[in-house]
């Protein structure tokens, strides 16, 4: 190959095989350029994939549709492809790897033909960080070169890191080869969901994805190698790849407390990672609203990274109220996709909190007017912007060696029994809170409304190996540094409604009471009451100036209700049933002294 911009033999020989494969009309080696960026604009604006935004309302911003059959994750489809079923799990789709490689290469064959092969190295963490992994994605998507220089470290920088390296090959194809002489479409993909494929292989590693253009489908850097590859590799290398947000929260005295949060999709992660606090003089900063990497400093603490550079946001239900500085982020050099066209050239949504323009163009391209009984955006509407871009950035968000966690939250979107906030005993107690996770589902998502999603570490869909040997790995962190140096584990619950349907808290902003009652608590300040559940703030800790929250609301949303705990124990248990006695003793002695608790609570 005379165009390699990379002596890299693996990576040559590696795209080479892929071109005689896939069988494209061109290869470009991405340099992760600003002009790269805007040429490959400017080509989708020919191709119809892009329309271009209002430049004096949206500098530099663009709208894309995708094809209605290819509008989220599909975890159906989604593989975990280990030699052995039993190392990905009840958790994940497995297929025998020989087999799988096969049935891929009779798809990626001739696949991209009449398409160009798009080479792009990426970083996932800081290039300086001990943890950073380099991925290389083959794509023939040009949305998605563009959607990962947002998210991703991108290009030159990269390849020269990786100089003779080792890397992890993505290999990704819309599925949509063009015959001589044959018309594009906008949104090229596999509209047959049953031939869409996202597949791992965690022992080789490398991904191939098939199909899909959209988001965490084809977006590599992101679930596919910074989640599914990186929790298999971390468990190897002794850290953690987690699905969590990480904020800063400074005090009006200026004392700083990092915290890093699992919720599963769809319960707001983004919107506390860069909060607006409600409590005067209070700051949040944002590391990173999705993905977190951890390790063990040297001093012993868990520190966290965020390997991504952008957030691909749902842009429905993102409004001032709700996440005002992600409204800031997306001014300018955003890609939307699947929101509304209004006449003007800008983007509209459902709950957006701006009234809906008179008419617009909805996610599917066709005319709409408020009222006409479809939504405008699709629920999974996004937008994909950089993270420097956000006004609360925070100024040590690129640090390659992360920042200090004081705390660890876990949550959901839980309508009863769960209260605001429950703070664990132990690391091990942490392990089982978090090991119980789940959310009821919206109508975002596919499925019943309000029906309970176990959702363990808000990692179900997103651990590349047997979930049970991701307990027992969480529960092995006291062996590997000081207890006493691990972040202290919380549960707390936004979402919790009245037997009349009413929100018992105001969630957003107001959050902020909460992280200030935890940081009280790993400061040895804010007092508590011991429960069988775990320690609840006693209703005079939690600083509550300014809001108007009636006494019995903030008495329901403190209580221990003994009988939904005893249903949420043995939904818990019928949970860990699914790994046929692999779930680890010590979560089983967890689960035995809960029960036991409530049992002996009058
Ligand atoms: O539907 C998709 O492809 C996007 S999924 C996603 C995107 C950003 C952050 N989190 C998620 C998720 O599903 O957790
Ligand atoms: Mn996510």
């Amino acid at each position: 190959m005379t165009n390699a911009p990379t002596t890299n033999k693996k990576l040559i020989s590696w795209v080479e095989e892929m071109a005689r494969l896939c069988q494209p009309k061109n290869i470009h080696w991405c340099d992760g350029s600003k002009e790269e960026y805007n040429s490959l604009c400017e080509l989708m604006l020919k191709t119809g994939t892009f329309t271009k935004l209002n430049e004096k309302k949206r500098p530099n911003c663009y709208l894309a549709r995708s094809h209605p059959s290819d509008v989220a994750r599909v975890e159906e489809r989604t593989f975990i492809c280990s030699a052995n079923q039993d190392d990905a799990g009840p958790n994940n789709h497995w297929k025998e790897p020989a087999e799988m490689h096969r049935t891929l290469n009779g798809l990626f064959q001739g696949c991209m033909a009449g398409r160009t092969m798009y080479v792009l190295p990426f970083s996932m963490g800081p290039l300086e960080s001990p943890i950073r992994k380099i991925g290389i994605e083959i794509t023939d998507s040009p949305y998605v070169v563009a959607n990962m220089q947002i998210m991703t470290r991108a290009g030159k920088a990269v390849l020269d890191a990786l100089g003779d390296g080792d890397f992890i090959p993505c290999m990704h194809s819309v599925g949509a080869p063009l015959r001589p002489g044959q018309a594009d479409v906008p949104w090229p993909c596999e509209p047959d969901v049953s031939r869409k494929y996202i597949v791992h292989f965690p022992e080789e590693p490398s991904i191939w994805s098939y199909g899909s253009g959209y988001g965490g489908n084809a977006l590599l850097g992101k679930k596919c190698l910074a989640l599914r590859i990186a929790s298999v590799v971390a468990r190897r290398e002794g850290w953690l790849a987690e699905h969590m947000l990480i904020l800063r929260l400074t005090s009006p005295e200026g004392k700083t407390h990092f915290i890093a949060a699992a919720f599963p999709s769809a319960c707001g992660k983004t919107n506390l990672a860069m909060m607006l606090p409600s409590l005067p003089g209070w700051k949040v900063n944002c590391v990173g609203d999705d993905i977190a990497w951890i390790c063990i400093g040297a001093d012993g603490r868990m520190y966290a990274v965020n390997p991504e550079t952008g957030f691909f946001g749902v842009a429905p239900g993102t409004s001032v109220k709700s996440n005002p500085n992600a409204i800031h982020t997306i001014e300018r050099n955003t890609i939307f996709t699947n929101v509304a066209l209004t006449p003007d050239m800008d983007v509209w949504w459902e709950d957006m909190g701006v009234p809906a323009p008179e008419k617009a163009i909805d996610w599917q391209g066709n005319e709409w007017t408020p009222g006409c009984g479809r939504k405008a955006a699709h629920p999974n509407a996004r937008f994909t912007a950089p993270a420097s871009q956000c006004p609360v950035i925070d100024p040590d968000w690129q640090k390659p060696e992360g920042v200090p966690l004081s705390a660890i939250l876990f949550g959901g979107r839980r309508s009863s029994t769960i209260p605001l906030v429950n703070e664990a005993l132990s690391w091990e107690h942490g392990v089982f809170l978090g090991s119980g996770c789940g959310s009821e589902t919206t109508a975002a998502a596919l499925g019943k409304v309000g029906a309970l999603r176990r959702d363990p570490f808000a990692m179900l869909p997103f651990c590349g190996y047997n979930m049970a040997d991701y307990f027992a790995y969480w529960l092995s962190m006291p062996q590997r540094t000081d207890r006493s140096k691990l972040p202290r584990i919380y549960f707390v619950n936004w979402f919790r409604k009245s037997s009349d349907d009413r929100w018992l808290w105001p969630g957003y902003g107001e959050n902020s009471r909460v992280l200030k009652w935890i940081c009280e608590r790993v400061e040895g300040k804010a007092k508590a009451v011991s429960t069988p559940i775990g320690n609840l703030p006693t209703p005079d800790a939690l600083d509550l100036t300014g809001l108007n929250i009636p006494s019995t609301d903030l008495q329901e949303l403190l209580a221990v209700d003994i009988e939904g705990w005893k249903n949420e124990v043995e939904d818990i248990a019928a949970s860990y049933k699914k790994f046929n006695n692999r779930v680890p003793a010590t979560l089983l002695e967890q689960l035995d002294i809960l029960r036991k608790n409530l049992n002996d609570a009058k």
